[in-house]
C-alpha cells in the first residue's frame, strides 16, 4: 500500500511515520509512506496556496491551481492510487470503509486547510470525499492520519499476528471483549477465573458473550445493522429469557426467579 499526503504542513506526519506500527509497516515495507508540500507547487514567488472567498466572507479558500500540480504530481508517480478530499463533506469513515480502502494499490489523500478547498478540485480530480467525523478540524492532515492509521492495519503483517484485523472491535460488528493481561488481582480486583482456565473453547465463548453485553449496553446500533449469527442469537435469546423470568418474578409474587447459566 502506498500513501502519498499532500500537505503544506509535511512535518506534522515525521512523528507519525516514525513510531509504532506505522513505522514497522514502513520499514517491512508493508507500506510506503511520503509527502507533497502543495507550496511547491504554488507558481507564484511567494508560493501562496489560498486566497479570498469569491462572494466575500471570512476565511480563506486553498486555490486550485497549487493543489492540482501536486494532485497530478502524485496521480503521475502513483497512476493506479486512488485520490481521496479529506473534507466534513464526505462518506464518514468507519471500519467498512477502512477495509475498502484498504484494497486499494495506493491512496493519495489531500489535506484542506482554512475554510476548504476550491469546488472545482473536489469536483474533477478527487476520487472519494471522507469524513472522520461531524465536526470541523483546522486542517485535514489529522484526518489524513487516522485513515492511514486503520488502513494500515489492515494490511496483513502489519499487525503482528496475520489475523489479528479479523479479531478487531467492528470486524464482526460487535465492540471487542473485555481485555486483561497480569497482575491477576489489581487493587483487589481479580481476572475472571474462564480466563485463567485454559479452556479455549469456555474462553471463547465468554469472549463472544462479553463483545456482545458491551455492544448491547454501549452501542446497540451496532446490533441493530448486523447480521446476527446462531450463536449470538442464542446468547441474546437466552439472557432476554433471564430478564424476562427477573420480570416475571417481579411482577407475580416472589416464586424463586429460574436463571440460566
Ligand atoms: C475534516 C473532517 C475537517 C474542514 C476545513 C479542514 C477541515 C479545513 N476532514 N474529516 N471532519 N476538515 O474538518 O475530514 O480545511
Amino acid at each position: 500500500m502506498k500513501f502519498v499526503v499532500l500537505t503544506i504542513f509535511p512535518e506534522m506526519f515525521d512523528p507519525f511515520w516514525d513510531h509504532g506500527i506505522i513505522r514497522r509497516a514502513i520499514d517491512q515495507n508493508k507500506i510506503f509512506a511520503s509527502t507533497l508540500n502543495i507550496r511547491d507547487f504554488a507558481e507564484d514567488k511567494h508560493q501562496v496556496t489560498d486566497d479570498r472567498p469569491y462572494g466575500g466572507g471570512s476565511g480563506m479558500v486553498m486555490k486550485p491551481e497549487p493543489l492540482a500540480g501536486a494532485i497530478r504530481a502524485a496521480n503521475r508517480k502513483f497512476p493506479s492510487a486512488k485520490t481521496i478530499l479529506l473534507t466534513p463533506q464526505g462518506r464518514v469513515f468507519n471500519q467498512e470503509v477502512a477495509n475498502e480502502l484498504a484494497a486499494f494499490e495506493g491512496l493519495v489523500l489531500v489535506c484542506g486547510r482554512y475554510e476548504g478547498v476550491d469546488e472545482r478540485i473536489s469536483h474533477d480530480l478527487i476520487d472519494y470525499e471522507i469524513s472522520i467525523g461531524d465536526y470541523v478540524l483546522t486542517g485535514g492532515e489529522l484526518a489524513a492520519m487516522v485513515v492511514i492509521d486503520a488502513v494500515t492495519r489492515q494490511i496483513p503483517g502489519t499487525l503482528g499476528g496475520e489475523d489479528a484485523a479479523e479479531k478487531d472491535s467492528f470486524s464482526n460488528g460487535l465492540l471487542e471483549h473485555a481485555h486483561y493481561t497480569r497482575p491477576q488481582v489489581f487493587e483487589g480486583n481479580a481476572v475472571p477465573e474462564i480466563l485463567l482456565s485454559g479452556h479455549h473453547k469456555e474462553i471463547e465463548n465468554w469472549r463472544l458473550e462479553s463483545a456482545l453485553l458491551r455492544t448491547l449496553l454501549k452501542r446497540p446500533d451496532l446490533l441493530q445493522d448486523k447480521r446476527l449469527n446462531k450463536k449470538e442469537i442464542e446468547i441474546l435469546k437466552k439472557w432476554s429469557r433471564n430478564i424476562q423470568n427477573i420480570i416475571n418474578f417481579h411482577h407475580e409474587g416472589h416464586k424463586e426467579p429460574k436463571g440460566e447459566k
